[in-house]
């Protein structure tokens, strides 16, 4: 049953805890109005979908603006052309793949608030998009483990998956981000479990992508624990899959969730364009301020 929020948006949920297709609203030509609901929507299901859309990159950018404040489209990796800086595109041609379970950017100390993803080129069939819901996996944890987790921090390291193209590609300099350039991947440390500055939730905050390990906890333990919280997060009951179509907007709030791209069409060019809102420091159940 879809319903109907007070800016007159119309949710479809996907689910019976997260994620909702927003019906009939022409991105390119919303309201304010509109996107004050779109924005609301995003903090309560966590992922939003937008289909039949016609958005192109400056579309997409001008979108963004409306929403938030846009990032540098990554701290490392150059935007898609000189005239859209913003623009993050994820190319199968091009190596870019992200068949890792993340949540983005986590290897910064401000990650962004959330991601707006737009299908350019997509495969016949194949590339799908899952999220996870880190909110519906931290509360349905027994107890004991999820007080573990809340004292727990984390290290992100950004090396692993970027150190080569900072070097290689960018020659050490990378975009601006939170004011400066990019020069180092300095591994950051992030609360285990992050508290929503928003609604006050509190979400498992580490990802295989870029958590490294545990803080103050030994090798073994730190495994232990990382493998126990992924294999919780990424249970089929906290996520759902998205099926592409070209049109297709999808936009998730990246403090409340994890995704994955499916790696599963061959040789078939996939390409989709991602632009990032700006957030602010993760703060965990223990974080004094
Ligand atoms: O290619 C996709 O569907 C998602 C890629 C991704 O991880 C992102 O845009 O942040
Ligand atoms: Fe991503």
């Amino acid at each position: 049953m879809s319903t109907r929020t007070a800016a007159q948006l119309t949710l479809n949920p996907l689910g019976p805890h997260f994620g909702a297709q927003v019906e009939g609203l022409d991105l390119a030509d919303a309201h304010d109005d509109d996107l004050v609901a779109v924005r609301a929507a995003l903090t309560e299901k966590k992922v939003l979908f937008f289909r039949g859309q016609h958005l192109d990159d400056d579309g997409q950018v001008a979108l963004g603006r409306r929403l938030g404040e846009l990032t540098a489209s990554h701290p490392v990796v150059g935007g898609v052309d000189e005239a859209h800086p913003e623009i993050y595109a994820l190319d199968s041609a091009d190596n870019g793949f992200a068949d890792v379970w993340h949540t983005d950017v986590t290897f910064m100390p401000r990650p962004p608030l959330g991601s707006i993803l737009r299908a350019v080129i997509l495969p016949p069939t194949g590339g799908d998009t899952s999220w996870a819901d880190s909110q519906l996996a931290y509360d349905s944890l027994s107890s004991p483990v999820r007080e573990l987790a809340d004292q727990l921090t984390a290290v992100h390291d950004g090396n692993r998956e970027f150190g080569y193209y900072l070097a290689q590609r960018r020659g050490g300099k990378g975009s601006v981000w939170d004011g400066d350039v990019v020069t180092r991947l300095d591994p950051v440390e992030h609360p285990v479990v992050r508290v929503h500055p928003e609604t006050g939730r509190k979400g498992i905050f580490v990802n295989p992508g870029f958590t490294s390990h545990i803080v103050g906890v030994s090798e073994a333990e730190s495994r232990g624990i990382l493998d126990l919280l992924y294999a919780h997060l990424t249970k089929p009951e906290h996520i759902i899959r998205h099926r592409w179509s070209l049109g297709d907007i999808a936009m998730w709030d990246n403090r409340s969730t994890a995704h994955y791209a499916n790696r599963d069409y061959g040789t078939a060019h996939r390409v989709m364009h991602r632009i990032t809102l700006r957030g602010d420091l993760p703060v965990g159940p223990t974080t004094s301020h």
